[in-house]
C-alpha cells in the first residue's frame, strides 16, 4: 500500500515534466501560452465566421483552431453569422459584406496570396482574411497565426501578400534505404521506416503543418542521386500516399528521377532521349504516375554529373534529354527541374563549367524545364559569389537552389544562421541589365519574362525528434520558406519572428539569440574559409578541414589544394584574366571589379586571385596576418556566442538550453581545430609567425594530420 503510493505521488510529480519536456518536435507551432499582453490584443477576436471549403480550408480552420487554444487558452466561436463575428475568412466575403478595398486588394495577391485587412462593418470592428483560392487561405490563416506568435497588433491591417517565387520547393536528398545524404538529422523521414505509415501520420502532418505556415508548396522526397527503383509501381503507390497526406496543406510532391531508368527498370537496349521507344517509355510512366497522383509535380534531375547517367551519354545534349521528359510531363501540367550542377574533371577551372554548358543552351529549353542551379558555382561553401548563370539565360526558366543542410557549414553540430548567406545571394547584382538586376529579380520573373519562377532548398530534416539535429537549425527551414515566399524580407526579422514563435517573446531572450543568430554564418565563413578560400573540407565526409589531403588518383577538383594553391609564393585561385578567367562570365561592372585585386571585395578575394602571403590589405596588414586575425576572429565568435547563450540559464526549458549548449561547446572546440589546421598548414608555405599578439595554437599540425575523423557521431 506505501509502496502504492509512493509510485502515485512519483507518478504526478513526473506528469508535468512530461508534459512540458521540450524535445523542439513541435518546431515554431508550439502554440504555448502568449505572455498576458499579447494575448489580451487577441482576446476578443474568438467569433469567427470561417466559410466552408475544401479540405485544404479545413486545415486552416483546425489551425486556427489549435492557435487560438494553445496561444490564448480560448476556444474558437465559430458563426455562421457574419454580425456575429469579429474574425471573417474565406474567398467570398467581399460578395457578403462591404469592404472598402477588398476586391482591388484580392486582384493584387493571385492565386496563393492574401489579404489581411481591419474593417468597419455594421459599425463593428472586424478582420478579414480573404484570398482568391483555398491555399491562400490557408496562407493568410498561418501568417495571421504568426502575427499572434509573434506579438504583432492587430490593429489597422491592410496587408496584401503575394509569393515572389511560384514554386518554394524543398529537396530532400533521401535515398530509398532510409538514409539521407548530406544528412545530419537522422534517417530520411519517408523511406525504409520500421512504423506503419498510419502510425506516422501525426509526424508527417507537423512536417506538412511547418512548411504550411511558411508557404512551400513543393517536396521532392528523394535524392537526386536517384534509384532508379523510385519508379516502379510500388514506389510510385508511396509517392501518391504521401501527396495525398501533403495534399490538403498545398504541398504537391516532386520525383527525382535517374535518367537511365528505361534501361535499368524498363529493359530497353538504352536510354537514349532521341529514341522513339525511350520517349515512349517516359510516356507511359507519366501516365502511370498521374494516374495515381493527378496533381503531380514532376521531376528533378541530376545528369552527366558526378557520374549520374545523362543525355551525354548518348552524344545528345541537357536540352535534349530535358526536353524529352517535359514532353511526357506536359500535358499533365508537370514541370522538369534540370541541375546545372555539372563539372569534368578534365575540363577548365570548375567555377567555370556549368555556365559554359548550360549558357550556349539558352532558349532550347521547352516551357516546362526549369534549369536549377546552386547558389554559388562550385557547391555550396560558406561563401562563394553568385552563380554568373544568374542573369545569362534570359530565354530560359532558371531556379536557385540553396543548401539547408549544412554539408560544409558544420553539419547540425554547428549554428550557422543561414539566411544571411542566402540574402547575401539573393541580393547580389548580376548587372545584366543595368544595376539593380540582383539574383533574386532575375528568377523571380521580374526581369526576365520567364515562364515558371521557383527556388528549392536542400532539405535538413531527418528522423531526429527536433528534425534536424540542432534546435538551430530549425531556423534554417522556416529562413528558407519565409524567404522562398518574399525575399525581400530582412534575415535579423525573420529571425526575430522564429525565435519568438520557439523559444521566448523575453527580450532579454530575443536580442541576445537574434545577436548570435547574426554574427553566426559569418563566424563559421571565418574560422573555416576565409577570404575567399573554399573547399577545404575533409575528403569523404566534408566535416572537418583537410587542406593538405593527398589522394593517389583522386579527381583533382576534390581535393583541397586544387583551390587553394598554397605553395612558398602565396595562396588563392587566379580567376583572374591572367587565370582561368572565370571573372569574363560576370557582366560589367563586375567582371572588372573583381578581376582586379585592388577592387575586388575582400571577402572573395582569395576565390578571384592567387597572392602573394606579403600582399597588402586594405587594413596595411599582410594577406598572412589578415588570414590569421580572420581565422582567430572566428573562433572569438563562437566563444562569445557560448557566452551571450550562457548567460540565458533559466530562461528556456532545460531541456533545450542544455542541448544547445552542448553544440556550442562542439563549435568552439571545432572552430579551433579549423583554425589551427588551415593556419598550422597554410604557415608551412608562408614561412611567416602567427602574430604573437594572438593566443598560440592548441594543435600540432601533425596531430590533426593524423587525426582520424569518425562520422558515426555525425550522422
Ligand atoms: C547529392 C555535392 C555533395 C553531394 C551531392 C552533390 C549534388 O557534391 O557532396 O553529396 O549529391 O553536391 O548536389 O548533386
Amino acid at each position: 500500500m506505501r509502496l502504492k503510493k509512493i509510485l502515485l505521488i512519483l507518478w504526478m510529480l513526473i506528469i508535468p515534466l512530461i508534459a512540458f519536456s521540450e524535445t523542439g518536435e513541435r518546431l515554431w507551432l508550439r502554440y504555448n501560452p502568449l505572455p498576458d499582453d499579447v494575448q489580451a490584443r487577441y482576446a476578443g477576436l474568438v467569433s469567427v465566421y470561417f466559410e466552408p471549403g475544401s479540405s485544404t480550408v479545413n486545415v486552416a480552420r483546425d489551425e486556427l483552431n489549435k492557435a487560438f487554444r494553445g496561444l490564448i487558452g480560448g476556444r474558437l466561436q465559430f458563426q455562421d453569422n457574419i454580425k456575429k463575428s469579429s474574425l471573417l475568412i474565406g474567398k467570398e466575403i467581399s460578395s457578403k459584406a462591404d469592404v472598402d478595398g477588398l476586391d482591388e486588394a484580392l486582384k493584387k495577391c493571385g492565386s496563393e496570396g492574401y489579404v489581411i485587412k481591419s474593417a468597419e462593418i455594421g459599425g463593428r470592428n472586424k478582420i478579414i482574411i480573404s484570398a482568391n483560392t483555398d491555399a491562400g487561405i490557408l496562407y493568410g490563416t498561418f501568417a495571421f497565426i504568426r502575427m499572434m506568435q509573434t506579438g504583432r497588433s492587430p490593429g489597422n491591417l491592410n496587408i496584401i501578400e503575394k509569393p515572389k517565387y511560384d514554386l518554394r520547393l524543398l529537396n530532400h536528398w533521401d535515398n530509398l534505404d532510409g538514409t539521407v545524404e548530406r544528412g545530419y538529422a537522422g534517417h530520411s523521414i519517408w523511406w525504409n521506416r520500421e512504423k506503419d505509415f498510419d502510425d506516422l501520420k501525426e509526424h508527417y502532418r507537423i512536417y506538412a503543418r511547418a512548411n504550411a505556415s511558411v508557404g512551400i508548396n513543393g517536396t521532392v522526397l528523394n535524392n537526386v542521386n536517384a534509384d532508379p527503383q523510385v519508379l516502379t509501381h510500388d514506389y510510385i503507390e508511396k509517392f501518391a500516399r504521401f501527396a495525398d497526406l501533403l495534399r490538403p496543406y498545398n504541398i504537391k510532391v516532386y520525383m527525382s528521377v535517374n535518367f537511365s531508368s528505361p534501361a535499368i527498370i524498363g529493359g530497353l537496349e538504352d536510354s537514349d532521349p532521341l529514341r522513339e521507344e525511350v520517349r515512349q517509355w517516359w510516356k507511359q510512366k507519366v501516365a502511370e504516375i498521374y494516374d495515381l497522383i493527378p496533381d503531380f509535380g514532376g521531376f528533378l534531375v541530376k545528369a552527366n554529373s558526378e557520374g549520374q547517367p545523362g543525355p551525354q551519354d548518348y552524344g545528345r545534349t541537357h536540352a535534349e534529354g530535358a526536353n524529352m521528359m517535359a514532353e511526357a510531363l506536359e500535358p499533365y501540367g508537370g514541370i522538369v527541374m534540370w541541375r546545372a550542377f555539372v563539372y569534368s574533371p578534365s575540363g577548365d577551372d570548375r567555377a567555370k563549367q556549368a555556365y559554359n554548358e548550360f549558357v550556349p543552351l539558352d532558349g532550347k529549353f521547352h516551357e516546362n524545364v526549369i534549369v536549377q542551379v546552386k547558389n554559388g558555382p562550385v557547391d555550396f561553401q560558406p561563401r562563394e559569389p553568385f552563380s554568373p548563370i544568374f542573369g545569362a539565360m534570359e530565354h530560359t526558366s532558371l531556379m536557385i537552389e540553396f543548401q539547408i543542410t549544412q554539408e560544409y557549414l558544420g553539419f547540425s553540430d554547428h549554428l550557422a544562421y543561414l539566411a544571411p548567406l542566402q540574402k547575401e545571394c539573393l541580393e547580389s547584382d548580376t548587372y545584366v541589365k543595368g544595376p539593380g538586376s540582383t539574383v533574386a529579380k532575375t528568377t523571380d520573373g521580374s526581369i526576365f519574362n520567364q515562364a515558371h519562377s521557383a527556388i528549392a532548398g536542400v532539405a535538413n530534416i531527418g528522423r531526429d525528434i527536433n528534425w534536424t539535429g540542432h534546435h538551430f537549425a530549425q531556423a534554417n527551414w522556416y529562413a528558407y520558406g519565409r524567404l522562398a515566399w518574399d525575399h525581400t524580407l530582412a534575415a535579423d526579422n525573420i529571425a526575430v519572428e522564429w525565435v519568438k514563435m520557439t523559444f521566448s517573446h523575453a527580450p532579454d531572450f530575443v536580442q541576445p539569440v537574434l545577436n548570435i543568430m547574426m554574427r553566426s554564418r559569418e563566424a563559421v565563413v571565418n574560422y573555416m574559409t576565409p577570404l575567399g578560400l573554399h573547399h577545404l573540407m575533409g575528403w569523404g565526409h566534408h566535416y572537418g578541414p583537410e587542406p593538405w589531403t593527398d589522394i593517389e588518383n583522386a579527381r583533382p577538383d576534390w581535393l583541397p589544394r586544387y583551390y587553394h594553391n598554397a605553395s612558398e609564393y602565396g595562396i588563392g585561385f587566379d580567376r583572374s584574366e591572367s587565370g582561368s578567367n572565370a571573372v569574363e562570365q560576370y557582366s560589367e561592372p563586375l567582371r572588372s571589379m573583381f578581376n582586379n585585386p585592388g577592387t575586388c571585395p575582400e571577402n572573395l578575394i582569395l576565390w578571384f586571385h592567387h597572392l602573394p602571403w606579403d600582399y597588402r590589405m586594405s587594413s596595411g596588414l599582410t594577406l598572412w596576418d589578415e588570414l590569421c586575425y580572420h581565422y582567430y576572429h572566428g573562433v572569438e565568435e563562437v566563444r562569445l556566442m557560448q557566452k551571450k547563450w550562457d548567460r540565458l540559464a533559466g530562461m528556456i526549458d532545460q531541456e533545450r538550453f542544455d542541448h544547445v549548449q552542448h553544440k556550442l561547446k562542439i563549435q568552439a572546440r571545432e572552430a579551433v581545430w579549423w583554425r589551427d589546421a588551415c593556419l598550422l598548414y597554410f604557415q608551412t608555405f608562408s614561412g611567416m609567425p602567427i602574430s604573437y599578439e594572438l593566443e598560440r595554437p592548441t594543435h600540432d599540425l601533425q596531430e590533426l594530420m593524423e587525426l582520424e575523423f569518425d562520422m558515426t557521431h555525425h550522422n
